[in-house]
Parts: structure tokens; C-alpha cells; sequence
């Protein structure tokens, strides 16, 4: 009996040493880690880093097949011994993959037999993450943010006053004198896109222009001054009349500025009805379609927008009657080299160069008006003062209150004095 129970007690022990044993051989999964994933810009290859880390104090080797495969392709040159602890980039493989976030993956599944936690351990790369990193044109700008990711020259795009946003400029031609002061002898809206590179130094400025009114009896033309060098712009400028209309604009050397002649001649651009009809000017009278003219300006070098001494919508005016140097420029703003001083200070103008105030009157009132939305003009003859009742306030106290004076606020305007149509 004693003998018997000795047995007992020796299988008990041999069982439990067993047990041990089977306990310290009990294998950890291992886990397949995505290290990394780069996008090549000649062969357009994607090339992922996998790596993984095998938490046992042994090899494991895991065969290619259903247990160790690529979704991709099953094998492709992965692991199948996995040494003990972390190893980065175990291996590589270089794939084309779909640009496509919900096609553009790959995944490297493994399973470890008898493993605990039982199951597949899978790292997957996404195309998407390459492009959160990928320069592709090494402007320093990744693909990510880069409005042209194949075009080191050009990173960003800004837009003034915004994108699809027209802004104002409207103009009386009557100049030095107010004349009937119904600011629609010529009315403009416009739009510049800035192409800007990764420095913020802009390489390319669209202009585009909508030709809205001419209330004049005068033939009137619209240039640009521009503070840069016209040296340092490439001369292959596009330029469109309504998108496809061959058309010229012309520039002049102003030295260290340059002029754009945008409307050489409104007769150019428009049918002019005649016997005392302007054009969409008169509510009573048909409406033309507005004229669209647009132009690019690519620079040599780009230019550094902190140094312009002024930006969009730069330094807009008017050549009344084509008067050779008979300017009208948006009040405060410049002549050009080109304008004819002599008619400074005649009529109702009170410019005085050495004070530094340009085109506006005794009271401030302007001949020009720069309005950062697409604005709704007087109708012909009719003072801006009449239609909007807070523009003359507005240009007395030099911008400071009435800021608001170009918005249909009810009580504020005259309706019957803005053309509406
Ligand atoms: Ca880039
Ligand atoms: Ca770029
Ligand atoms: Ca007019």
C-alpha cells in the first residue's frame, strides 16, 4: 500500500514536470510590423519596408503560403525565418501600385502555428501614406499640399480678392473735372490668381478681367502698372480675349516698373450703340454680354511678394479720351512715369505730389473706386453719391467710417440709381 502510494506520488510529479515543461515551450505570436512606404517619381513604384518582431527566444520559421503571403502576390521574397526579438526592414518589395487610396495597398499577413493570440498578424501599406511624404518634384513641398506636384517652379495657388471672387474697379473719364460723376465710364471686375513657389516667391500672375460697363461718350483705355521689372518676364504670356479670340496687349518699359495695356480702345471690345445710348449703362436699353479678357505674366525669376511695393489689384487706371498721359489711377495711387503732370490741380482735382494725395478732390472724392466684390454701378448720369449714400462720407473721412457704403443695405442706397440688370 505504501509502495502504491510512492507510485502515485511519483506520477503526480512526473505529470506535473510535464506541465512545466509544455508551459515554458508555449510560442508567441509573432507580429509582422509596415515599416515604411516610398513612392519612386521616374518609375512611379511603390517600395514598402516590412519588418516584424518575434517576442520568442528561438527562431520561428513560417513557410510561404497560407500562413506567410502578400495580397499582392503570395510570395514575393518575404521572411520565413523570424530570429528572435525586433527586426526593421526584413525585406523589401517593389510594387505598382493603384494611386487609389481604397485600391492602392498591400498586406503581409503571417500566422504562427500553435501561437498565443491565435490568428493572423497582418501590417498593411496604403498608397496614401507614400503621398503624405512624397516630394515628387523636390520643391520641398510634398505631393500633399503641392497645387503641382510634377512642377518644382510652382508650389501654391492664391487668389485676390478670392477664388472665383470678382472684385471692382470703376472709373469717371471726366477727370480733373467730377463731371456727371456717375463712376460707370468704365467698370471692370477682376480676378488675379498668384502662382507661388515654395519660398512664397510668386513665378506666375493671372489676370482676368470682365469688361461690364462704358458709360462714356469718350474712347477710354485701361492699363496696369505693375512694380516689377519687365525684363524678368518671360514674353511667352498667354493672353485671351473671351477664352479664344486672338487679342494683344502691350507692354511698356517703365523701368523698374512696367505697364500692361489691357484695352488699347474700348471700341475695340464693344459695339458702341450710338445717339446717346452706353453700353449697359441704361436700364431702358438691351444688356451686352460682358467682354472676358484675360493674361498670364510668368517671371524669370520669381519675385518675392514682401518686396512689391504694391499687390493685386496693383496699380489699375485709366487714359481718358487716350489723351496721351491723361491718367486716372484709384485715389492715393501713383501716376506713372508716362502720366502728363499738367493736368494735376486743374478743375476738380486737387492732387499734390509733394503731400503725396493723388486723384481725389479738395473733399477726398475719388475718380476711381477699387471694390472687393463685383459691385453694382450707378446708372448713367446719376452721381454714385445719389445711389450710394454712404459713399460720400466714406471718401470724406479717407476710408475710415461708411466702409460698408458699396452693399445694397436698405435706407442706404437709391435703387432707382443703380443699374440692376
Ligand atoms: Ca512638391
Ligand atoms: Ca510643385
Ligand atoms: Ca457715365
Amino acid at each position: 500500500m505504501k509502495a502504491m502510494y510512492k507510485l502515485i506520488l511519483i506520477l503526480i510529479l512526473i505529470v506535473t514536470a510535464a506541465n512545466l515543461f509544455a508551459a515554458e515551450k508555449k510560442i508567441d505570436r509573432v507580429e509582422v510590423i509596415m515599416e515604411r512606404i516610398t513612392h519612386d517619381s521616374v518609375t512611379h513604384l511603390f517600395t514598402v519596408w516590412f519588418g516584424y518582431y518575434n517576442p520568442n527566444s528561438v527562431a520561428i520559421t513560417i513557410p510561404v503560403g497560407e500562413e506567410n503571403y502578400l495580397s499582392v502576390q503570395e510570395n514575393m521574397g518575404q521572411t520565413t525565418v523570424f530570429l528572435p526579438g525586433r527586426r526593421v526592414d526584413a525585406f523589401s518589395v517593389t510594387v505598382e501600385l493603384p494611386h487609389d487610396d481604397a485600391k492602392g495597398s498591400i498586406t503581409w499577413k503571417l500566422r504562427t502555428t500553435g501561437a498565443v493570440p491565435a490568428g493572423f498578424s497582418s501590417a498593411t501599406a496604403a498608397t496614401s501614406m507614400a503621398f503624405h511624404n512624397v516630394d515628387t518634384d523636390l520643391d520641398g513641398v510634398i505631393d500633399n499640399d503641392d497645387a503641382y506636384p510634377n512642377d518644382h517652379d510652382r508650389s501654391y495657388d492664391t487668389y485676390s480678392p478670392g477664388l472665383n471672387m470678382f472684385g471692382t474697379l470703376a472709373y469717371e473719364d471726366l477727370w480733373p473735372d467730377k463731371g456727371d460723376y456717375d463712376l460707370n465710364d468704365m467698370v471692370l471686375d477682376y480676378n488675379y490668381k498668384m502662382v507661388t513657389n515654395s519660398s512664397n516667391y510668386i513665378k506666375d500672375i493671372y489676370g482676368t478681367f470682365k469688361l461690364r460697363a462704358v458709360g462714356a461718350s469718350k474712347v477710354n483705355a485701361f492699363a496696369i502698372e505693375f512694380p516689377f521689372l519687365l525684363s524678368n518676364i518671360d514674353m511667352t504670356q498667354f493672353v485671351s480675349l473671351n477664352g479664344t479670340q486672338p487679342y494683344t496687349m502691350t507692354f511698356t518699359d517703365v523701368s523698374p516698373y512696367c505697364i500692361l495695356t489691357v484695352i488699347n480702345s474700348t471700341n475695340e471690345l464693344i459695339t458702341v450703340p450710338g445717339n446717346g445710348v452706353y453700353w449697359n449703362t441704361q436700364m431702358d436699353q438691351p444688356k451686352f454680354p460682358e467682354v472676358n479678357l484675360s493674361f498670364r505674366i510668368t517671371f524669370i525669376n520669381p519675385i518675392n511678394p514682401n518686396l512689391m511695393p504694391y499687390s493685386a489689384p496693383f496699380n489699375p487706371f485709366i487714359i481718358a479720351d487716350r489723351v496721351a498721359g491723361k491718367e486716372v489711377h484709384l485715389p492715393g495711387m501713383k501716376p506713372t512715369a508716362l502720366a502728363d503732370p499738367a493736368w494735376f490741380g486743374l478743375g476738380d482735382d486737387d492732387t499734390q505730389v509733394s503731400a503725396g494725395k493723388y486723384y481725389k478732390t479738395r473733399n477726398n472724392l475719388p475718380w476711381a473706386i477699387h471694390i472687393p466684390v463685383s459691385f453694382k454701378y450707378p446708372i448713367e448720369r446719376k452721381q454714385i453719391t445719389e445711389a450710394y449714400l454712404g459713399f460720400k462720407p466714406w471718401a470724406e473721412s479717407g476710408g475710415t467710417s461708411n466702409q460698408n457704403w458699396y452693399l445694397l443695405t436698405p435706407n442706404q442706397i437709391d435703387m432707382n440709381n443703380i443699374y440692376n440688370k
